[in-house]
Protein backbone atom coordinates (compact mmCIF):
# COMPACT_ATOMS: atom_id res chain seq x y z
CA UNK A 1 0.00 0.00 0.00
CA UNK A 2 1.33 3.57 -0.83
CA UNK A 3 2.38 5.69 2.17
CA UNK A 4 -0.64 8.24 0.83
CA UNK A 5 -3.09 5.21 1.21
CA UNK A 6 -1.96 4.19 4.41
CA UNK A 7 -2.71 7.41 5.80
CA UNK A 8 -6.20 7.78 4.65
CA UNK A 9 -7.11 4.44 5.64
CA UNK A 10 -6.36 4.89 9.10
CA UNK A 11 -7.73 8.45 8.70
CA UNK A 12 -11.12 6.42 7.53
CA UNK A 13 -10.89 4.03 10.70
CA UNK A 14 -11.66 7.52 12.79
CA UNK A 15 -14.15 9.91 13.77
CA UNK A 16 -13.42 12.84 11.57
CA UNK A 17 -15.05 16.37 12.95
CA UNK A 18 -14.22 19.18 10.36
CA UNK A 19 -14.09 22.35 12.38
CA UNK A 20 -15.02 25.46 10.27
CA UNK A 21 -17.41 25.51 6.77
CA UNK A 22 -15.62 28.45 4.97
CA UNK A 23 -12.85 27.59 2.19
CA UNK A 24 -11.06 24.97 3.99
CA UNK A 25 -13.63 23.38 5.46
CA UNK A 26 -15.73 22.59 2.41
CA UNK A 27 -12.49 21.64 0.62
CA UNK A 28 -11.91 19.06 3.35
CA UNK A 29 -14.94 17.73 3.07
CA UNK A 30 -14.72 16.97 -0.93
CA UNK A 31 -11.29 15.54 -0.43
CA UNK A 32 -11.77 13.45 2.38
CA UNK A 33 -15.39 12.54 0.75
CA UNK A 34 -13.92 11.50 -2.22
CA UNK A 35 -11.67 9.34 -0.15
CA UNK A 36 -15.13 7.39 0.91
CA UNK A 37 -13.61 8.75 4.69
CA UNK A 38 -16.85 9.75 6.67
CA UNK A 39 -17.19 13.54 8.14
CA UNK A 40 -19.11 15.76 10.35
CA UNK A 41 -19.28 19.32 10.40
CA UNK A 42 -19.45 22.34 12.76
CA UNK A 43 -19.43 25.83 13.19
CA UNK A 44 -19.84 28.61 15.23
CA UNK A 45 -21.61 30.29 13.04
CA UNK A 46 -25.02 30.89 12.31
CA UNK A 47 -25.19 30.78 8.61
CA UNK A 48 -21.32 29.87 7.70
CA UNK A 49 -20.89 31.08 3.80
CA UNK A 50 -20.19 26.86 2.15
CA UNK A 51 -23.54 25.76 4.08
CA UNK A 52 -25.96 25.81 0.95
CA UNK A 53 -22.91 24.11 -1.34
CA UNK A 54 -22.72 21.17 1.62
CA UNK A 55 -26.22 20.73 2.22
CA UNK A 56 -26.75 20.12 -2.01
CA UNK A 57 -23.87 18.25 -2.40
CA UNK A 58 -23.58 16.24 0.91
CA UNK A 59 -27.07 15.60 2.29
CA UNK A 60 -25.51 13.20 4.35
CA UNK A 61 -23.06 14.80 5.77
CA UNK A 62 -24.04 15.71 9.44
CA UNK A 63 -23.66 19.70 10.58
CA UNK A 64 -23.75 21.30 13.25
CA UNK A 65 -23.82 25.37 13.57
CA UNK A 66 -24.67 28.20 15.56
CA UNK A 67 -21.72 26.91 18.05
CA UNK A 68 -19.42 24.90 19.07
CA UNK A 69 -21.26 22.08 20.91
CA UNK A 70 -19.18 20.31 23.51
CA UNK A 71 -20.80 17.08 22.28
CA UNK A 72 -19.75 17.18 18.71
CA UNK A 73 -16.54 17.62 20.17
CA UNK A 74 -16.62 14.52 22.43
CA UNK A 75 -17.61 12.12 19.53
CA UNK A 76 -13.96 12.70 17.37
CA UNK A 77 -10.92 11.66 17.35
CA UNK A 78 -9.47 13.27 14.82
CA UNK A 79 -10.39 17.09 14.59
CA UNK A 80 -9.49 19.43 11.56
CA UNK A 81 -9.13 23.02 12.48
CA UNK A 82 -10.06 25.65 9.75
CA UNK A 83 -7.16 28.51 10.23
CA UNK A 84 -9.90 31.13 11.14
CA UNK A 85 -10.62 29.06 14.54
CA UNK A 86 -8.36 29.16 17.17
CA UNK A 87 -6.95 25.78 18.47
CA UNK A 88 -7.19 27.41 22.20
CA UNK A 89 -11.08 26.82 21.80
CA UNK A 90 -12.23 25.04 24.35
CA UNK A 91 -14.08 22.05 22.99
CA UNK A 92 -10.71 21.74 20.98
CA UNK A 93 -8.63 21.78 23.93
CA UNK A 94 -10.77 19.59 25.83
CA UNK A 95 -11.15 17.02 22.64
CA UNK A 96 -7.29 17.48 22.87
CA UNK A 97 -6.55 16.45 26.39
CA UNK A 98 -9.04 13.85 25.26
CA UNK A 99 -6.18 12.10 22.90
CA UNK A 100 -8.29 13.42 19.60
CA UNK A 101 -5.64 14.37 17.29
CA UNK A 102 -5.77 17.95 16.10
CA UNK A 103 -4.80 19.22 12.67
CA UNK A 104 -5.51 21.18 9.80
CA UNK A 105 -5.69 20.68 5.89
CA UNK A 106 -1.74 21.75 5.38
CA UNK A 107 -1.33 18.68 7.75
CA UNK A 108 -2.95 16.40 5.89
CA UNK A 109 -1.70 18.00 2.44
CA UNK A 110 1.90 17.73 4.22
CA UNK A 111 1.12 14.12 4.70
CA UNK A 112 -0.44 13.13 1.33
CA UNK A 113 2.10 15.09 -0.85
CA UNK A 114 4.60 12.83 -3.16
CA UNK A 115 6.35 16.30 -4.82
CA UNK A 116 8.60 18.75 -3.25
CA UNK A 117 7.54 21.86 -1.19
CA UNK A 118 8.40 25.32 -1.12
CA UNK A 119 6.86 26.69 1.60
CA UNK A 120 6.59 30.99 2.28
CA UNK A 121 5.49 32.29 5.88
CA UNK A 122 5.82 35.82 7.00
CA UNK A 123 4.00 38.89 8.17
CA UNK A 124 4.21 40.54 4.77
CA UNK A 125 4.68 39.65 1.24
CA UNK A 126 3.74 36.20 1.03
CA UNK A 127 1.78 36.41 -1.82
CA UNK A 128 3.66 37.89 -3.38
CA UNK A 129 6.72 35.87 -3.31
CA UNK A 130 4.47 32.50 -3.78
CA UNK A 131 3.09 33.81 -7.02
CA UNK A 132 6.36 35.02 -8.08
CA UNK A 133 8.31 32.14 -7.11
CA UNK A 134 5.15 29.85 -9.29
CA UNK A 135 5.94 32.02 -12.09
CA UNK A 136 9.79 31.39 -11.86
CA UNK A 137 8.92 27.41 -11.71
CA UNK A 138 6.52 27.27 -14.94
CA UNK A 139 9.50 30.02 -16.15
CA UNK A 140 11.88 26.87 -15.69
CA UNK A 141 9.77 24.52 -18.00
CA UNK A 142 8.63 22.65 -14.59
CA UNK A 143 5.04 22.29 -13.25
CA UNK A 144 3.99 23.53 -10.46
CA UNK A 145 0.93 23.92 -8.56
CA UNK A 146 0.73 26.99 -6.31
CA UNK A 147 -1.79 27.66 -3.32
CA UNK A 148 -2.36 28.03 0.34
CA UNK A 149 -3.74 30.97 2.19
CA UNK A 150 -3.19 32.71 -1.29
CA UNK A 151 -6.70 31.47 -1.56
CA UNK A 152 -6.58 27.87 -2.93
CA UNK A 153 -6.83 25.20 -0.06
CA UNK A 154 -4.07 22.74 -0.73
CA UNK A 155 -5.95 19.96 0.01
CA UNK A 156 -7.43 21.20 -3.85
CA UNK A 157 -3.88 21.07 -5.10
CA UNK A 158 -3.76 17.17 -4.86
CA UNK A 159 -6.75 16.69 -6.94
CA UNK A 160 -4.14 17.76 -9.93
CA UNK A 161 -1.59 15.16 -11.12
CA UNK A 162 1.64 15.78 -8.94
CA UNK A 163 3.46 18.63 -10.37
CA UNK A 164 7.55 18.95 -10.14
CA UNK A 165 7.02 21.35 -7.15
CA UNK A 166 4.22 23.10 -4.92
CA UNK A 167 4.39 26.16 -3.78
CA UNK A 168 2.74 26.94 -0.69
CA UNK A 169 1.95 30.37 0.67
CA UNK A 170 1.23 29.30 4.43
CA UNK A 171 0.01 31.52 7.60
CA UNK A 172 0.91 31.18 11.30
CA UNK A 173 -2.99 30.09 11.74
CA UNK A 174 -2.12 27.37 9.22
CA UNK A 175 0.88 26.26 11.01
CA UNK A 176 -0.34 26.14 14.22
CA UNK A 177 -2.00 23.14 12.76
CA UNK A 178 0.79 21.19 11.09
CA UNK A 179 2.87 18.91 12.52
CA UNK A 180 5.01 16.77 9.39
CA UNK A 181 5.51 19.24 7.06
CA UNK A 182 9.04 18.93 5.18
CA UNK A 183 9.51 22.17 2.86
CA UNK A 184 12.32 21.31 0.40
CA UNK A 185 12.84 25.22 0.48
CA UNK A 186 10.99 27.10 3.25
CA UNK A 187 11.34 31.46 4.34
CA UNK A 188 10.19 33.49 7.24
CA UNK A 189 10.10 36.70 5.09
CA UNK A 190 9.98 38.89 8.22
CA UNK A 191 7.89 39.63 11.35
CA UNK A 192 5.81 42.26 12.54
CA UNK A 193 3.17 42.76 14.56
CA UNK A 194 0.04 41.04 12.95
CA UNK A 195 -3.26 39.06 14.78
CA UNK A 196 -2.83 40.46 17.79
CA UNK A 197 -6.67 39.34 18.29
CA UNK A 198 -5.10 35.87 18.41
CA UNK A 199 -1.84 35.51 19.90
CA UNK A 200 -0.32 36.37 22.92
CA UNK A 201 2.24 38.86 21.71
CA UNK A 202 4.77 38.79 19.29
CA UNK A 203 6.87 35.72 20.56
CA UNK A 204 3.40 33.79 20.53
CA UNK A 205 2.85 35.29 16.65
CA UNK A 206 6.82 34.02 15.88
CA UNK A 207 6.48 30.68 17.55
CA UNK A 208 4.06 29.38 15.31
CA UNK A 209 5.80 30.63 12.55
CA UNK A 210 8.90 28.99 13.46
CA UNK A 211 7.00 25.54 12.77
CA UNK A 212 7.46 26.21 9.08
CA UNK A 213 10.84 24.97 9.75
CA UNK A 214 10.29 21.63 11.26
CA UNK A 215 11.53 19.95 8.19
CA UNK A 216 15.12 19.69 7.79
CA UNK A 217 14.89 21.72 3.82
CA UNK A 218 16.94 24.34 2.79
CA UNK A 219 15.81 27.70 4.80
CA UNK A 220 15.72 31.40 3.33
CA UNK A 221 16.61 34.21 5.78
CA UNK A 222 16.49 37.87 5.31
CA UNK A 223 19.00 39.50 7.11
CA UNK A 224 17.81 42.73 7.22
CA UNK A 225 15.23 41.78 9.57
CA UNK A 226 16.18 41.54 13.34
CA UNK A 227 13.74 39.16 14.72
CA UNK A 228 14.12 36.38 11.45
CA UNK A 229 17.63 36.49 11.60
CA UNK A 230 18.18 36.30 15.07
CA UNK A 231 17.01 32.27 14.50
CA UNK A 232 19.96 32.00 11.96
CA UNK A 233 22.23 30.22 14.62
CA UNK A 234 19.86 27.83 15.66
CA UNK A 235 18.48 27.05 12.53
CA UNK A 236 21.80 26.12 10.85
CA UNK A 237 21.94 23.43 13.21
CA UNK A 238 19.38 21.34 11.24
CA UNK A 239 19.05 23.20 7.99
CA UNK A 240 21.33 24.92 4.85
CA UNK A 241 20.36 28.47 5.30
CA UNK A 242 20.57 30.68 2.25
CA UNK A 243 20.60 34.88 3.03
CA UNK A 244 18.90 37.75 1.29
CA UNK A 245 19.50 41.41 2.43
CA UNK A 246 18.80 44.61 0.31
CA UNK A 247 22.68 45.39 1.08
CA UNK A 248 26.01 44.31 -0.38
CA UNK A 249 26.13 40.63 -0.34
CA UNK A 250 28.43 38.47 1.44
CA UNK A 251 29.75 35.08 -0.64
CA UNK A 252 26.23 32.83 -1.14
CA UNK A 253 23.96 35.77 -0.37
CA UNK A 254 21.73 37.61 -2.28
CA UNK A 255 21.21 41.34 -2.03
CA UNK A 256 21.49 44.75 -4.04
CA UNK A 257 24.55 46.37 -5.34
CA UNK A 258 25.64 49.56 -7.13
CA UNK A 259 26.99 48.67 -11.09
CA UNK A 260 27.27 50.75 -13.98
CA UNK A 261 25.81 53.54 -11.92
CA UNK A 262 22.61 51.92 -11.00
CA UNK A 263 21.62 49.51 -8.17
CA UNK A 264 21.15 46.22 -9.67
CA UNK A 265 20.49 42.31 -7.62
CA UNK A 266 23.45 40.32 -7.11
CA UNK A 267 24.40 36.82 -6.16
CA UNK A 268 27.53 36.82 -3.73
CA UNK A 269 30.04 38.93 -6.61
CA UNK A 270 27.75 38.24 -9.79
CA UNK A 271 25.24 41.40 -11.23
CA UNK A 272 21.86 39.64 -11.92
CA UNK A 273 19.34 42.69 -13.45
CA UNK A 274 19.39 46.75 -12.72
CA UNK A 275 16.28 47.25 -10.22
CA UNK A 276 14.91 49.09 -12.67
CA UNK A 277 14.42 46.51 -15.24
CA UNK A 278 11.71 44.73 -12.45
CA UNK A 279 8.55 45.44 -13.47
CA UNK A 280 7.10 45.24 -9.21
CA UNK A 281 7.43 48.07 -7.57
CA UNK A 282 9.01 49.64 -3.97
CA UNK A 283 12.10 48.30 -2.02
CA UNK A 284 9.68 45.86 -0.07
CA UNK A 285 9.49 44.35 -4.07
CA UNK A 286 12.91 44.15 -4.30
CA UNK A 287 13.44 42.01 -0.83
CA UNK A 288 10.37 39.65 -2.37
CA UNK A 289 12.51 39.08 -5.54
CA UNK A 290 15.72 38.47 -3.56
CA UNK A 291 13.73 35.95 -1.22
CA UNK A 292 11.88 33.94 -4.50
CA UNK A 293 15.72 34.27 -6.38
CA UNK A 294 16.91 32.34 -2.89
CA UNK A 295 14.04 29.75 -2.55
CA UNK A 296 14.83 28.78 -6.43
CA UNK A 297 17.94 28.43 -6.28
CA UNK A 298 18.01 26.28 -3.36
CA UNK A 299 16.17 23.75 -5.31
CA UNK A 300 17.89 24.19 -8.87
CA UNK A 301 16.06 26.61 -10.96
CA UNK A 302 18.41 28.31 -13.63
CA UNK A 303 19.22 31.88 -12.82
CA UNK A 304 18.26 32.72 -16.29
CA UNK A 305 14.73 31.88 -16.38
CA UNK A 306 14.29 33.42 -12.65
CA UNK A 307 15.45 36.46 -13.61
CA UNK A 308 13.33 36.40 -16.88
CA UNK A 309 10.50 36.05 -14.78
CA UNK A 310 11.68 39.28 -12.79
CA UNK A 311 11.45 41.35 -16.01
CA UNK A 312 7.84 40.35 -16.73
CA UNK A 313 6.00 39.61 -13.53
CA UNK A 314 3.48 42.39 -13.01
CA UNK A 315 2.46 41.94 -9.16
CA UNK A 316 -0.81 41.27 -7.53
CA UNK A 317 -3.68 43.42 -7.69
CA UNK A 318 -4.03 45.77 -4.57
CA UNK A 319 -0.84 45.30 -3.92
CA UNK A 320 0.98 48.91 -4.04
CA UNK A 321 -0.84 48.70 -7.45
CA UNK A 322 -1.06 52.00 -9.34
CA UNK A 323 -4.62 53.02 -10.53
CA UNK A 324 -4.42 56.66 -12.24
CA UNK A 325 -2.85 59.81 -12.77
CA UNK A 326 -5.19 62.44 -12.17
CA UNK A 327 -4.06 66.26 -12.74
CA UNK A 328 -0.63 64.95 -11.87
CA UNK A 329 -1.68 62.74 -8.95
CA UNK A 330 -0.97 59.44 -8.81
CA UNK A 331 -3.30 56.69 -7.11
CA UNK A 332 -2.08 53.47 -5.80
CA UNK A 333 -3.71 50.83 -3.88
CA UNK A 334 -2.29 48.86 -1.30
CA UNK A 335 -5.39 47.57 0.04
CA UNK A 336 -3.66 44.42 1.13
CA UNK A 337 -1.79 45.84 4.08
CA UNK A 338 -4.17 44.74 6.40
CA UNK A 339 -0.81 45.65 9.18
CA UNK A 340 1.12 48.36 10.03
CA UNK A 341 4.39 46.31 9.04
CA UNK A 342 2.79 46.01 5.37
CA UNK A 343 1.43 50.06 5.30
CA UNK A 344 4.89 51.23 6.58
CA UNK A 345 6.29 49.10 3.54
CA UNK A 346 4.32 50.54 1.00
CA UNK A 347 4.80 54.32 2.80
CA UNK A 348 8.76 53.64 2.31
CA UNK A 349 8.65 51.98 -0.87
CA UNK A 350 6.91 54.49 -2.56
CA UNK A 351 9.66 56.69 -1.10
CA UNK A 352 7.71 59.80 -1.61
CA UNK A 353 7.47 62.78 0.70
CA UNK A 354 4.38 64.05 -0.44
CA UNK A 355 2.31 61.49 0.48
CA UNK A 356 -1.70 61.23 1.38
CA UNK A 357 -2.53 57.93 3.47
CA UNK A 358 -5.78 57.00 3.37
CA UNK A 359 -5.96 54.01 6.45
CA UNK A 360 -8.12 52.59 8.98
CA UNK A 361 -10.59 49.84 9.58
CA UNK A 362 -10.05 46.85 11.45
CA UNK A 363 -6.49 47.08 14.24
CA UNK A 364 -6.73 43.46 15.55
CA UNK A 365 -5.31 44.87 18.36
CA UNK A 366 -1.86 46.76 17.00
CA UNK A 367 0.04 48.64 18.51
CA UNK A 368 -0.24 51.70 15.89
CA UNK A 369 3.08 53.68 17.18
CA UNK A 370 5.36 52.66 14.62
CA UNK A 371 3.64 54.45 11.78
CA UNK A 372 4.22 57.59 13.70
CA UNK A 373 8.09 57.21 12.40
CA UNK A 374 6.91 56.27 9.39
CA UNK A 375 4.73 58.67 8.05
CA UNK A 376 6.37 61.83 10.03
CA UNK A 377 7.86 63.93 6.79
CA UNK A 378 6.56 61.71 4.43
CA UNK A 379 3.02 61.92 4.53
CA UNK A 380 1.27 65.31 4.69
CA UNK A 381 -1.83 64.44 5.21
CA UNK A 382 -3.90 60.72 6.51
CA UNK A 383 -7.54 60.48 5.41
CA UNK A 384 -8.98 57.99 8.63
CA UNK A 385 -11.66 55.62 7.94
CA UNK A 386 -13.30 52.69 10.14
CA UNK A 387 -14.24 51.46 13.19
CA UNK A 388 -10.13 51.73 14.55
CA UNK A 389 -9.09 54.93 12.83
CA UNK A 390 -9.16 57.15 16.14
CA UNK A 391 -6.27 54.66 17.21
CA UNK A 392 -4.01 55.68 14.60
CA UNK A 393 -5.45 59.23 14.87
CA UNK A 394 -4.00 58.90 18.67
CA UNK A 395 -0.51 57.48 17.55
CA UNK A 396 0.24 60.12 14.76
CA UNK A 397 -1.10 63.08 17.09
CA UNK A 398 1.64 66.31 16.25
CA UNK A 399 3.09 64.73 13.42
CA UNK A 400 0.71 64.85 10.79
CA UNK A 401 -2.45 66.20 9.68
CA UNK A 402 -5.27 64.20 10.04
CA UNK A 403 -9.15 64.02 8.47
CA UNK A 404 -12.28 61.90 9.44
CA UNK A 405 -14.14 59.81 6.49
CA UNK A 406 -17.13 57.93 7.04
CA UNK A 407 -16.97 55.73 3.80
CA UNK A 408 -14.36 55.33 0.92
CA UNK A 409 -16.29 57.17 -1.39
CA UNK A 410 -15.75 60.25 1.30
CA UNK A 411 -11.99 59.40 1.85
CA UNK A 412 -11.61 59.16 -1.80
CA UNK A 413 -13.01 62.86 -2.10
CA UNK A 414 -11.29 64.46 1.08
CA UNK A 415 -7.40 63.21 -0.54
CA UNK A 416 -8.43 64.48 -3.95
CA UNK A 417 -9.12 67.74 -2.46
CA UNK A 418 -6.17 67.78 -0.62
CA UNK A 419 -4.07 67.05 -3.19
CA UNK A 420 -1.63 68.98 -5.55
CA UNK A 421 -0.06 68.32 -8.93
CA UNK A 422 2.74 66.08 -8.18
CA UNK A 423 1.37 64.81 -4.69
CA UNK A 424 0.44 60.18 -3.98
CA UNK A 425 -2.44 59.24 -2.80
CA UNK A 426 -1.93 55.80 -1.96
CA UNK A 427 -4.61 53.72 0.44
CA UNK A 428 -2.92 51.20 2.67
CA UNK A 429 -4.84 50.73 5.57
CA UNK A 430 -2.90 48.73 8.20
CA UNK A 431 -6.16 47.20 9.54
CA UNK A 432 -8.21 44.21 8.23
CA UNK A 433 -11.39 45.14 6.41
CA UNK A 434 -14.17 43.49 7.87
CA UNK A 435 -15.44 46.58 9.34
CA UNK A 436 -16.67 47.89 6.06
CA UNK A 437 -16.22 45.72 3.32
CA UNK A 438 -16.44 41.55 2.86
CA UNK A 439 -12.53 41.63 2.51
CA UNK A 440 -9.41 43.69 1.34
CA UNK A 441 -10.37 43.02 -2.18
CA UNK A 442 -13.80 44.62 -2.12
CA UNK A 443 -12.03 47.18 0.06
CA UNK A 444 -9.70 47.97 -3.01
CA UNK A 445 -12.27 47.60 -5.74
CA UNK A 446 -14.46 50.85 -3.91
CA UNK A 447 -11.74 52.69 -3.87
CA UNK A 448 -10.74 52.14 -7.44
CA UNK A 449 -14.35 52.87 -8.48
CA UNK A 450 -14.29 55.90 -6.19
CA UNK A 451 -10.82 57.12 -8.00
CA UNK A 452 -12.35 56.42 -11.51
CA UNK A 453 -15.26 58.89 -10.56
CA UNK A 454 -12.71 61.46 -9.70
CA UNK A 455 -11.25 60.91 -13.14
CA UNK A 456 -14.16 61.72 -14.40
CA UNK A 457 -15.09 64.92 -12.66
N1 LIG B 1 -15.12 31.32 11.67
C1 LIG B 1 -15.98 31.28 12.74
N2 LIG B 1 -16.41 30.07 13.15
C2 LIG B 1 -16.07 28.94 12.55
C3 LIG B 1 -15.19 28.98 11.45
C4 LIG B 1 -14.72 30.20 11.03
O1 LIG B 1 -16.34 32.31 13.30
O2 LIG B 1 -16.54 27.88 12.98
C5 LIG B 1 -14.64 32.63 11.20
C6 LIG B 1 -13.16 32.84 11.44
O3 LIG B 1 -12.88 33.36 12.69
C7 LIG B 1 -12.77 33.76 10.29
C8 LIG B 1 -13.74 33.38 9.19
O4 LIG B 1 -14.75 32.65 9.80
O5 LIG B 1 -12.99 35.11 10.63
C9 LIG B 1 -13.08 32.59 8.09
O6 LIG B 1 -12.36 31.51 8.67
P1 LIG B 1 -12.10 30.14 7.91
O7 LIG B 1 -11.10 29.37 8.65
O8 LIG B 1 -13.40 29.49 7.60
O9 LIG B 1 -11.48 30.68 6.54
P2 LIG B 1 -11.46 29.99 5.11
O10 LIG B 1 -12.59 30.47 4.29
O11 LIG B 1 -11.28 28.54 5.24
O12 LIG B 1 -10.13 30.67 4.51
C10 LIG B 1 -8.89 30.24 5.04
C11 LIG B 1 -8.02 31.46 5.27
N3 LIG B 1 -8.71 32.34 6.23
C12 LIG B 1 -8.19 32.66 7.42
O13 LIG B 1 -7.11 32.27 7.78
C13 LIG B 1 -9.00 33.54 8.30
C14 LIG B 1 -7.79 32.19 3.96
O14 LIG B 1 -6.84 33.23 4.18
C15 LIG B 1 -7.17 31.23 2.95
O15 LIG B 1 -7.08 31.88 1.70
C16 LIG B 1 -8.06 29.98 2.81
O16 LIG B 1 -8.25 29.38 4.10
C17 LIG B 1 -7.44 28.93 1.88
O17 LIG B 1 -6.28 28.39 2.44
C18 LIG B 1 -7.38 34.55 4.21
C19 LIG B 1 -6.82 35.33 5.40
O18 LIG B 1 -7.37 36.36 5.76
C20 LIG B 1 -6.96 35.28 2.94
N4 LIG B 1 -5.72 34.86 6.01
C21 LIG B 1 -5.04 35.58 7.08
C22 LIG B 1 -4.10 36.65 6.52
O19 LIG B 1 -3.68 36.51 5.37
O20 LIG B 1 -3.79 37.58 7.28
C23 LIG B 1 -4.22 34.60 7.90
P1 LIG C 1 0.87 38.81 2.39
O1 LIG C 1 0.40 37.69 1.53
O2 LIG C 1 1.92 38.40 3.37
O3 LIG C 1 -0.22 39.62 2.99
P2 LIG C 1 1.35 40.40 -0.03
O4 LIG C 1 2.38 39.98 -0.99
O5 LIG C 1 -0.06 40.15 -0.37
O6 LIG C 1 1.70 39.79 1.40
O7 LIG C 1 1.53 41.96 0.26
C1 LIG C 1 0.64 42.59 1.18
C2 LIG C 1 1.11 43.98 1.53
O8 LIG C 1 2.29 43.89 2.34
C3 LIG C 1 1.52 44.79 0.30
O9 LIG C 1 0.41 45.48 -0.18
C4 LIG C 1 2.60 45.72 0.87
O10 LIG C 1 2.00 46.83 1.50
C5 LIG C 1 3.25 44.89 1.97
N1 LIG C 1 4.46 44.13 1.61
C6 LIG C 1 4.67 43.34 0.53
N2 LIG C 1 5.89 42.79 0.58
C7 LIG C 1 6.47 43.21 1.72
C8 LIG C 1 7.73 42.97 2.36
N3 LIG C 1 8.65 42.17 1.82
N4 LIG C 1 7.98 43.59 3.55
C9 LIG C 1 7.05 44.39 4.11
N5 LIG C 1 5.85 44.66 3.56
C10 LIG C 1 5.55 44.08 2.39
Amino acid sequence: MSEANQVLTALASKRVLIVGLGKTGLSCVHFLNKHGIEVAVVDSRENPPGLEILQEKFPDIAVFIGSFQTDVFERADCVIVSPGVSIHELPIQVASARGAEIIGDVELFARLATAPVLAITGSNGKSTVTTLLGEMVQMSGLNVEVGGNLGIPVLDLLEEPAPDFYVLELSSFQLETTHSLNAAATTLLNLSEDHMDRYTGLDDYLSAKKRVFNGDGVVVLNKDDANVISLRNELERNHKVCIFTLNKPEAGEFGVKEHEQAQWLYFGDKALVPISKLKIKGTHNVANALAALALGQAVGLPMEAMVATLQIFPGLPHRTEWVANINGVDWFNDSKATNVGAAQAAINGLSENNLILIAGGQGKGQDFTPLRNTVSGKVKKVILIGEDGQLIDDALKGVTDTEYASDMQQAVKFAADAANSGDVILLSPACASFDMFSSYEERGQYFINAVNEVAKL
